[in-house]
């Protein structure tokens, strides 16, 4: 701990050497005027040399240049002094000039002539609590920075689940819904639905002659065609709520929230469009000889005593039914 002495008289220097060094308190900054005082705590100056860092300021109030108590509020006005205690050391302890020095900020005072034992008591216990100040501070500020640590842990943790989640829900190959997700999805889409008696439409989406198009072109260009088709598909579901899924091998489903057949059917052509403009090229296809699919579209008020199976079952024969009557088409 660092105790500044701010006094003029040199004896009075000497003397409180003399009586802090008996309880040990050797890291004491004498100065005489309070030019030096100011220019030591870097208050004035060009800041050379840099300005120290006291603990305990003992200040006299009879100054050759600026009386003490002047010092004392110019000191304690800066907000870095806030902390720090300063104790008048005189022998004018009238209460006029007393009352001065407590309103300049001033914490306590020492009688001139010093007694020992009056100055030993006063600079324990203020260092006592200066430490305790110190202490308390440093436990705030690791704080802060344990709360700051916290919240960037938090934000990570927070992304790392969006991402966890993100890929729980997706599928590996094509990047749209996974079967979970769909499952999942549909059912609380379909509670929606019947709460506020709502229409809801599924279209269920099949590649045409695709074991086909693995034989003539292999697994890998198969892979790249289920892709595109995928992305494809996800370019006509994009009203809020609505989106493709990856239902099966090479088999899609798209679900439409408050979408009736109509509307439902309109989407449908929109794929089947979507599809052809891909204009991949599929030697077993028939006719076209590009990559088409078929599409079975079901639609429904949702009822209190249905459940959602029925409607992909709709969908289902529907694609079944797509199929038979010469694919590349949607029916419901
Ligand atoms: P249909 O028009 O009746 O749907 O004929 P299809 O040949 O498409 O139907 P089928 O169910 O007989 O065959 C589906 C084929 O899709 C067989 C399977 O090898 C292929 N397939 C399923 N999943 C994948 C996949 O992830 N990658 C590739 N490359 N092929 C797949
Ligand atoms: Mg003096
Ligand atoms: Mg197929
Ligand atoms: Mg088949
Ligand atoms: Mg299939």
């Amino acid at each position: 701990m660092k105790i500044l002495i701010v006094d003029d008289s040199v004896h009075v220097h000497r003397q409180l050497q003399v009586f802090l060094a008996v309880d040990g308190y050797s890291d004491l900054v004498f100065v005489s005027s309070a030019a030096e005082a100011f220019r030591c705590l870097g208050l004035e100056g060009d800041g050379h040399p840099p300005p120290i860092s006291v603990d305990l300021i003992l200040m006299d109030i009879e100054l050759d240049d600026i009386c003490g108590i002047e010092v004392t509020r110019r000191i304690k006005g800066e907000p870095s002094f806030t902390d720090v205690p300063v104790v008048m050391v005189t022998a004018d302890t009238s209460p006029e000039s007393l009352s001065k020095a407590f309103e300049a900020g001033a914490v306590d005072y020492i009688n001139k002539p010093i007694r020992k034992i009056e100055l030993l008591a006063r600079v324990r216990s203020l260092l006592r609590l200066r430490q305790e100040t110190l202490t308390r501070k440093a436990w705030e500020a690791d704080l802060v920075k344990l709360a700051a640590k916290l919240e960037h842990t938090n934000r990570e943790l927070q992304h790392a689940n969006e991402t966890l989640a993100r890929i729980a829900a997706s599928d590996g190959l094509t990047g749209v819904a996974n079967r979970r997700y769909f499952d999942k999805t549909l059912a609380q889409e379909w509670r929606r639905a019947q709460r506020r008696e709502l229409d809801i439409a599924v279209l269920m989406l099949d590649i045409d002659h695709f074991k086909r198009y693995n034989d003539t072109y292999g697994h890998q260009a198969g892979d790249a065609c289920i892709c595109q088709v995928a992305n494809a598909l996800t370019s006509v579901a994009r009203r809020a709520g609505e989106f493709v899924a990856r239902y099966g091998g090479e088999e899609f489903a798209i679900v439409l929230p408050e979408t009736d057949l109509l509307g439902a059917t309109l989407v449908a052509q929109q794929a089947l469009a979507a599809i052809a403009e891909l204009g991949l090229p599929h030697a077993g296809q028939g006719a076209s000889g590009q990559v088409t699919i078929s599409i079975g579209v079901a639609s429904r008020q949702a009822r209190q005593n249905e459940h959602w199976e029925s409607l992909i079952q709709a969908a289902d024969e529907a694609l079944y039914l797509a199929k038979r009557q010469g694919r590349n088409r949607l029916e419901v």
